[in-house]
């Protein structure tokens, strides 16, 4: 049998083609695919996560073909700045496994990261690879059990019916509506979350501040005195929910 080298030969090539790090490569697929499907349930782009997935992409690509060090330390770093900057999001949204789309996807881009900084590492210090097999499969688990822990958890959240004289606040693609008027004293909020994902109602200079589970509703009580109030979601990320509250 001929040899790469032997058969490369007659056009001249004098090295064999370096090999692509098809471990890492496929993990920062992963990656991709979560990125996407996060942007898919919020039915929008999501610039950070769009740019993110864009950038494995490329590193996917490019590390299928060639495994240089360079390659591997940048898509390290990429990991790695990935899983730092997403620590807020992953304290908010797996403290709530009863919305899956949150709980769901933010450990797959806990896990599926995770796993692609182990393939960065692991392909700079080839005597840790023994790791990488174990890791994939850890990672495998802890997703298939966030997904059983947030179907459990979710199967118990019932939504709250609006009943008359309830004030309607929807969150709808992460937006509230820019006012809302109220009488003062007590009354309620029907807060309707027609998004897969987990928010928060918040008015601030108030104690009113309530969870807001995805694809569910939930009646709020309320006692305000006359004036304006801003309410607001305060999952990271959300900065754009918010609206006046008019209370006459
Ligand atoms: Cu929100």
């Amino acid at each position: 049998m001929s040899t790469t080298l032997e058969r490369q030969g007659a056009v001249g090539v004098t090295a064999p083609p370096a090999a692509g790090d098809r471990y890492t490569a496929g993990a920062a697929l992963a990656v991709v695919a979560v990125l996407i499907a996060i942007q898919v349930l919020a039915r929008e782009v999501i610039p950070p996560l769009a740019g993110f997935a864009v950038l494995y992409l490329v590193v996917a690509a490019a590390l299928a073909a060639r495994r240089p060090r360079w390659l591997l330390v940048a898509v390290g770093l990429l990991a790695l700045v990935h899983l730092v900057g997403s620590v807020p999001f992953f304290v908010e949204n797996l403290a709530h496994p009863e919305s899956p789309a949150s709980f769901v996807s933010e450990a797959l881009v806990a896990l599926t990261v995770t796993v692609t900084l182990v393939g960065a590492v692991t392909g700079l210090r080839p005597s840790w690879s023994v790791a990488r097999r174990p890791v994939a499969v850890g990672a495998a688990v802890l997703a298939a059990l966030a997904v059983v822990v947030s179907l459990i958890a979710s199967s118990g959240v019932e939504a709250d019916t609006r009943r008359d004289g309830d004030i309607t606040v929807e969150a709808v693609r992460s937006t509230f509506p820019e006012r809302v008027e109220l009488a003062a004293g007590a009354s309620v909020l029907w807060v309707d979350n027609q998004d897969p994902f987990h928010h928060t109602l918040v008015i601030e200079g108030t104690d009113v501040r309530a969870a807001l589970p995805g694809s569910s509703a939930v009646r709020v009580g309320v006692d305000l005195d006359p004036g304006r109030y801003t309410f607001l979601c305060d999952v990271p990320g959300h900065e754009s929910m918010q609206g006046t509250l008019d209370v006459r």
